[in-house]
């Protein structure tokens, strides 16, 4: 078959005018009813730094918000994500419930906008919500058909009980958390936050009664929303830095001395430089006018809805755009999204897969910037867990984590020696795509020698002279005991990747020579009785078992010590132990959906892959497409989205594979803007399950190997513009 690169898609360029609203198309969720229930009805906006939850009833509409940083705990205890507040909006005049009808609301995920209309009384109202990452703030606007038709009561609602204070056309609330105290008896200062609501309207009046805002015969009313808290990403200065009061009413000042058009072109075109990096087609049918509830229903496996599916990856970017922006936290295992101030699994950072699974995408999506705050929280941390490890394992240096953490490095549950390293591996990883030598000089190397530091302190010899690693965890499987497959996998994979970063930079050659005496040491992953890779250094794998963790197929995928090319009986005994597990009882999880598209796209199992992606739809997904484990957690979104690339474009062992995994119920479609690892971005086209039309584009045109088609080339990348 004759290959030509791709000369430009027309079409698919970003648009010219990338502040305009453009026609979502297929790029939209949409309902026909009111959203009841937050966590699988209601839709999300974001910022990164702010969260919304958009909900509604019959005459009442819901704002449900966060703001990133709002979170109990200390550098002992993980503690908890916390809901901020809710702004509500009962329409009408009187207090009985008004009639609606013709609800419509929807999340265009190519504007980052949500909308609503609906009829009440003979008056159709209008809704459009943005959460802005410029302006750091959100905004709300009603409109409706006829003049003064805008009335009723504007209330804001603080999560911890606070009043609501009125001034001009403010409503604010503030409050704090009392200070902690931890082991020393050190007192941690109070955390302050701080919320205000502005209210701009055209027409009509807007007075204050009560700690609320009545709105009467307004024409139009625009709400807008900014929060913070004084917390400082910094251990030194005790995590606290100024009283978020300023800053907020400044960021009011400004967005509202802005035309309401200008502020949200300058939203849209902020969303879009990330948003419209990546197009995909797999040859989904449009089908804009299929209720998005209604077509996950109608999902099935022999004849998935490719056009659901498309939208499913657009959705993982949007939420990660929406939830991790440069400058700010990582998102949590609810993104930015939470209405409970006791929320299921403290709505925190879990480290034991979840908060790794956020990340994978973010490189190979084509928003690298969205990993900066991951990146950040790592290196905000480790001074604290270099302390807790210290005391924990008998002095060792470096450090590790337990299975749940928070904000200021506090760690809860059961110690899982492996997860530092995995943390480590999304880290490299993120220089391996970007080629940022400031960043892995500065952030990712640092962390990535101290837990190398760890594991050398803590490898045991065996008899034979080899090395194993002591007392572990397989998350949430199996007994604490040494040799645990994860442990030995993830602290090959730290001293590996050590091994290379010290190289590029030039440092470290004696730590590197002994790195790399250790990591050869290792026990090297086990083939068991029945042909699986095993879990444990114990043969002791049950075929039955179901367990939702994959943990010993680390190596396979984020990791690279097994593939099927350098390590061909390790891969096929990793596919065993992976039909083993199935997809029903335990394994029967979103996020464990997710990882196995991921390992099955390793494997070159493209209809495995997307087997596991048609049992998220099927078993894991809620109304508003959010995953649900249950309870929701986010990082099923994010995983698929890595699942996803992982089908269409492989970069982690020395080379670049152009469909790897393409399942057959792919046979034709297109992708433009995906990343792979020594910076290139790629585009690709295919037909019949074979790449038609390819282009390779980087910083500095470098040679690269490239395998599709089953041939392998080497080849120039063009000069990315
Ligand atoms: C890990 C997983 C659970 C769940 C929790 C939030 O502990 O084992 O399945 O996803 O995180």
């Amino acid at each position: 078959m004759k290959l030509y690169p791709i000369m430009i898609l027309a079409g698919w360029a970003l648009a010219a005018n990338a502040g305009q609203v453009s026609d979502p198309g297929n790029l939209s969720l949409h309902f026909d009813a009111p959203a009841k229930d937050w966590e699988s009805e209601g839709l999300p906006i974001g910022n990164g730094q702010m969260g919304a939850m958009l909900l509604g009833m019959p005459g009442l509409v819901r704002i449900q918000f966060n703001e990133e940083s709002l979170w109990l705990g200390d550098e002992d205890d993980t503690g908890k994500y916390q809901n901020f507040g809710d702004l509500t909006f009962r329409f009408g005049e009187s207090k009985d419930t008004p009639q609606e009808s013709g609800y419509r609301r929807s999340l265009d995920l190519a504007n980052a906008i949500h909308r609503a209309s609906w009829t009440q009384e003979g008056v159709t109202i209008t809704q459009e919500a943005f959460a802005s990452f410029p302006a750091k703030v959100i905004v709300v606007r009603w409109t409706a058909d006829k003049p003064g038709a805008l009335s009723g009561v504007l209330q804001l609602a603080d999560a911890h009980g606070a009043k609501t204070v009125i001034e001009g056309d403010t409503m604010t609330i503030a409050g704090d958390f009392p200070g902690y105290t931890y082991d020393g008896g050190k007192q941690w200062l109070p955390l302050h936050r701080e919320a205000q609501v502005r209210v701009l309207h055209s027409g009509g009046s807007v007075a204050a009664k009560d700690g609320s805002f009545m709105v009467d015969k307004a024409d139009g009313v625009t709400l807008f929303l900014a929060a913070g808290t004084d917390f400082k990403q910094d251990r030194s200065a005790n995590w606290r830095g100024v009283m978020p009061h300023t800053a907020i009413a400044a960021r009011l000042e400004a967005a509202t001395a802005k035309p309401y058009d200008e502020l949200r072109s300058e939203h849209i075109r902020d969303y879009r430089r990330l948003f419209d990096r990546v197009a995909l087609s797999l040859g989904g049918n449009a089908a804009p006018e299929i209720p998005t509830a209604a077509r996950i229903k109608q999902y099935r496996g022999d004849q998935p809805d490719l056009g659901l599916e498309e939208l499913l990856f657009q959705y993982g970017r949007y939420l990660l755009i929406s939830s991790s922006r440069e400058g700010g936290l990582p998102a949590t295992l609810q993104g930015r999204w939470n209405d409970k101030n006791d929320p299921p699994w403290r709505c925190d950072y879990h480290t034991d897969v979840n908060v790794e699974m956020n990340y994978w995408m973010a490189d190979v999506a084509n928003l690298g910037e969205c990993f900066q705050p991951y990146a950040a929280w790592i290196h905000s941390i480790r001074a604290v867990r270099t302390e807790a490890t210290r005391k924990a394992f008998d002095g060792a240096r470096g450090w590790t984590i337990r299975g749940e953490s928070g904000l200021f490095g506090g760690s809860t549950w059961d110690w899982v020696p492996g997860c530092s390293a995995w943390l480590l591996q999304n880290s490299y990883d993120h220089y391996r795509f970007t080629m940022d030598k400031t960043y892995l000089r500065d952030l990712a190397y640092p962390a990535m020698k101290e837990v190398s530091e760890f594991w050398l302190d803590r490898l045991k010899p065996l008899p034979d002279g080899s090395l194993v690693t002591p007392t572990g965890l397989s998350p949430e499987h199996g007994p604490k005991e040494d040799g645990i497959s994860f442990d030995m996998q993830l602290a090959w994979d730290v001293f590996n990747s050590t091994i290379e970063a010290a190289e590029i930079l030039g440092v470290d050659k004696e730590f590197r020579d002994l790195l790399a005496t250790k990591r050869d040491k290792i026990v090297k992953p086990k083939i068991g009785k029945w042909g699986q890779l095993q879990e444990w250094l114990v043969d002791r794998d049950d075929p039955k078992d179901d367990h939702r963790h994959t943990s010993h197929l680390i190596a396979v995928f984020p990791g690279r010590q097994i593939s099927i090319n350098q390590t061909p009986e390790l891969a096929r005994a990793a596919a065993v132990s992976l039909d083993a597990r199935g997809v029903t009882g335990d394994s029967r999880r979103e996020w464990a959906f997710a990882w196995r598209m991921a390992l099955w796209a390793r494997l070159a199992q493209g209809d495995k892959a997307h087997f596991m992606a048609g049992n998220l739809i099927q078993y894991s997904l809620h109304p508003n497409l959010f995953c649900t484990h249950p309870p929701f957690q986010m990082d099923g979104n994010f995983g698929y989205v890595a699942g996803v690339c992982e089908m269409l474009l492989q970069s982690h062992a020395g080379e670049i594979q152009l469909l790897p995994a393409l399942p057959k119920a792919w046979p034709n479609g297109k992708v433009t803007g995906l990343r792979a690892r020594g910076g290139f971005t790629v585009d690709i086209e295919w037909q019949d399950g074979k790449v038609t039309k390819y282009r390779l584009a980087a910083k500095e045109g470098q040679p690269v190997k490239v395998r599709m088609n089953g041939e392998v080339k080497t080849m120039s990348a063009e000069l990315l513009k």
